[in-house]
């Protein structure tokens, strides 16, 4: 294949949000939008990590996947790199290829020093919906903020980019390494298995013995919903092929590139079958739902886990999965690290890490802010309430990761009791949690596609009110008089303990003097107008006060989120789009 140079003008707004670059399709479309940012890219990267390099194209399989992976395939072949590589159809989860990054050796004894993930994750795809990329680091990781921004001044001053347009289409349906000879010597695309590397990680971190006995039970159930997404690859290979459970036990499994036209989060909006299946639905039937459930989005770094009847928060499961990973995971054997959780995350992981004298830490929102503190080998288990849960095993949430943790958990605790009468299931695990730690009743409000100058004008006057906490509280107590003072305020700023860098504006908090949380954000991860996030946190550490109703517990907190935002009077909104 020869190299061409082809002149481009930069286009606007190619800024890596929380997680890569989301647009919507028709937008990466157009003609060089995509090329564009794959050149910034390369360019903010060290030379020897091009030239010769080994890199992973992938992603969840959404629609111009396909077409993207050909376009990134013949530019990476221009800018000299040594070998690509795919999974098959495309099809690589966020995790894996976070892990592939980290464990995958080519014949050579080289490793991928980089990657491009094709997804924009849980937003819902097709020819009129969303699509994304990321690039990850040589860690396995999103790249850091001054890596991001190198991309996106890139983006700004962009005049021409290198293509390959004589190197053929390479069938990705088909695994097998194919080489072609370039100016500057061979260069491989290697389309592999999806799952194969992922399950053999997963293999050294779980006992897969024990889970597979709790689910032979006859007194156990469990079910999978894969959402269309990416998951599906992983799903059967993993559930039923290795452990046993039975194909009716997974629900969506197979991946299609709109995700079969539905929206791939896994909260309880969403993920409606399972919701029903589980009997937390409205639909009631009177088949007895499973004991345990659990979904994943898009890209499979997301998860929810349920319980027969039963949500667990994301904030809660990532708090049980540490106070109980030490017992039930081989891999954790040795003790950890380390917990971490995002700012708005809710507090029920410090509780643990004070009890259990663990370090914690709390960092801004969106995972790349983990993997320094994983590097340093400072944090072992991490979360976010957003539905994301992982461990130092890569640098990436992990969705079936943390359905493998919970099947652990519940695999340890009924390790005697499996012919026993009832097991202990997943609401009895949360509530005993409870017991020991206190219970952080905790919601989160969306407001989606508002409009980003309300939505900036919104924050502006939560940043301005923070001024004068007097006023606040004045205010407060004539909304709610039982609500207790807020004692400070601020927007969260994160100093990296490892490299030291900064990162300011990371989200208002309003913290309140029986621990209660108020914060607010704008999230980085939509495609169109801005998404305002309020996060409501309220900790009850009286076990005679831990099993209400979160909505009851939670509602004057509410009422004074919405009215001292004035969020309807900013946004016209009377209510959210999505509670989780
Ligand atoms: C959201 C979540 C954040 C998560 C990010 C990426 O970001 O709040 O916790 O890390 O999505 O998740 P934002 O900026 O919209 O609030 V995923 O599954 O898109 O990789
Ligand atoms: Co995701």
């Amino acid at each position: 294949f020869t190299v061409s140079k082809k002149d481009t003008k930069p286009f606007d707004g190619q800024k890596p949000g929380t997680s890569g670059l989301r647009k919507k399709v028709t937008v990466f479309q157009q003609p060089h939008y995509l090329a564009n940012f794959v050149q910034s890219t390369f360019n903010a990267l060290p030379a020897d990590r091009v030239k010769g390099a080994t890199i992973v194209v992938s992603g969840d399989g959404r629609y111009f996947s396909k077409d993207a992976v050909q376009i990134i395939t013949k530019m990476a072949a221009a800018n000299g790199v040594r070998r690509v590589w795919v999974g098959q159809d495309s099809l690589l989860s966020t995790p894996a290829v976070s892990a592939i990054i980290r464990e995958r050796i080519a014949a050579d004894g080289s490793k991928a020093t980089g990657a491009f993930i094709l997804t924009a994750s849980h937003n819902p795809g097709g020819p009129t919906e969303d699509f994304g990329i990321k690039y990850n680091m040589e860690n396995g990781g999103p790249a850091p903020e001054s890596v991001t921004d190198k991309i996106f001044s890139n983006t700004k001053t962009i005049t021409e980019y290198l293509i390959s347009d004589d190197l053929p289409d390479v069938d990705i349906s088909v695994i097998g390494v194919t080489t072609f000879s370039g100016p500057e010597g061979p260069f491989d695309v290697d389309v592999f298995d999806s799952a194969t590397d992922y399950i053999k990680l997963m293999k050294t971190i779980f006992d897969f013995e024990s889970i597979k006995k709790l689910l032979a039970s006859p007194k156990f159930s469990f079910c999978f919903d894969g959402l269309h997404g990416v998951a599906g690859a992983y799903a059967k290979r993993i559930f039923v092929d290795e452990l046993g459970a039975s194909e009716s036990s997974l629900l969506n499994c197979l991946p299609k590139e709109d995700f079969g036209g539905g929206h791939p989060d896994p909260n309880l909006t969403y993920a409606k079958e399972l919701v029903d299946r589980m009997g937390l639905g409205k639909s009631t039937s009177n088949v007895e739902p499973p004991e345990f459930g659990a979904a994943a989005d898009g890209d499979a770094d997301r998860n929810m886990v349920l319980g027969k009847r039963f949500f667990v928060t994301p904030s809660d499961s990532v708090a049980i999965i540490a106070a109980n990973a030490v017992q039930s995971i081989p891999y954790f054997a040795s003790g950890l690290k380390g917990v971490a959780r995002s700012m708005p995350t809710s507090a029920a992981l410090d509780v643990v890490a004070k009890n259990l004298n663990l370090k914690f830490f709390e960092v801004p929102t969106g995972w790349k802010f983990f993997g320094n503190l994983m590097d340093a080998g400072m944090c072992s288990v991490c979360g976010e309430e957003s539905f994301g849960t992982g461990s130092d095993h890569i640098r990436e949430k992990d969705g079936i990761w943390a359905v493998l943790a919970w099947l652990s958990i519940l695999a340890y605790k009924n390790k005697d009791n499996l012919g026993g009468d009832k097991l202990v299931t997943v609401e009895d695990i949360v509530l005993q949690h409870w017991g020991t730690y206190g219970r952080h009743y905790y919601t989160r409000y969306d407001y989606e596609n508002v409009d980003a100058e309300a939505a900036k004008e919104l924050m502006a006057n939560l940043v301005k009110m923070q001024s004068s906490l007097s006023d606040v509280n004045k205010l407060i107590k004539e909304i709610q008089p039982h609500v207790s003072d807020v004692v400070s305020a601020d927007e969260f700023e994160y100093k990296d303990p490892v490299d030291g860098s900064v990162s300011k504006h990371q989200g208002i908090r309003y913290l309140f003097g029986d621990g209660s949380r108020l914060v607010f954000r704008l999230s980085g991860t939509g495609s169109v107008g801005a998404t305002i996030r309020i996060y409501i946190e309220q900790y009850e550490k009286d076990s005679s006060k831990t099993g209400r109703e979160s909505k009851d517990a939670l509602s004057p907190l509410v009422d004074v989120a919405l009215k001292l935002s004035k969020i309807q009077e900013y946004t016209g909104r009377s209510a959210p789009t999505v509670i989780t």
